[in-house]
């Protein structure tokens, strides 16, 4: 019964309709910052982003580089195994498309690397078809260090994890290997409209 709910979940909206994947609540105008460790500082004259692995020749961006691809501004919604989502985010930044346009390649998986460490594997299927980007402005500003700044990866279809703060590069491989909490028994691909949280979900 609904009165019933509402009681027990307290402030805990619901959110748009047909919006929010099962067991996720909306955080509203909140932002919650989950990081593994500390947030490292890379000065952006010594960033680049690169792929690499299983490609006919790396390929490599500076940061002045980076800027002048062409850009997009995708607004979404995100959704954290640790059950938050948040609505109509808005980002801008390149389309993963983009930075692998032309890269011949026989892998499919990539596994992102980030200053810091962190790693996430994906599917390069989910990199593709204009749904994932590497981002960095947030709500038409610089992101937010917390939040991965300068750059980050975006993939708003699986759970925020996949999302990986402080992106340096994609690394396409032939086999799957598994990232950083993918090692800690979170659900390999983490789609949350099928609520894949854990490994067996
Ligand atoms: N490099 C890096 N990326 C990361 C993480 C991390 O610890 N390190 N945490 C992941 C997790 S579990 C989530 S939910 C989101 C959180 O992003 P936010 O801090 O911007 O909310 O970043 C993801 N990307
Ligand atoms: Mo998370």
């Amino acid at each position: 019964m609904s009165f019933i709910s509402r009681g027990f979940k307290g402030r805990r909206r619901a959110g748009p309709p047909g919006r929010l994947p099962p067991g996720q609540y909306d955080v509203g105008e909140g932002f919650p910052v989950l990081s593994a460790g500390p947030t490292p500082h890379t000065p952006l004259g010594e960033w680049d982003f690169s792929v690499r692995g299983e490609v006919d020749h790396l390929r490599r961006w500076t940061w002045d580089e980076f800027r002048r691809l062409p850009r997009a501004a995708p607004t979404v919604d995100i959704h954290c195994v640790t059950s938050w989502s948040k609505f109509d985010t808005r980002w801008e930044g390149v389309s993963v498309d983009t930075l692998l346009e032309g890269v011949d390649t026989p892998a499919e998986f990539a596994v992102a690397f980030c200053d810091g460490g962190y790693t996430t594997n994906l599917p390069l299927a989910d990199l593709r078809g204009g749904r994932a980007w590497v981002v960095d402005t947030f709500d038409g500003a610089p992101l937010d260090p917390q939040h991965g700044g300068p750059a980050r990866l975006l993939v708003p279809h699986l759970y925020f994890w996949k999302s990986a703060k402080w992106v340096r590069g994609l690394t396409l491989t032939l086999r799957d290997e598994p990232g950083f909490w993918e090692t800690f028994g979170y659900h390999n691909r983490g789609d949350p409209w099928r609520e894949q949280r854990y490994a067996g979900d």
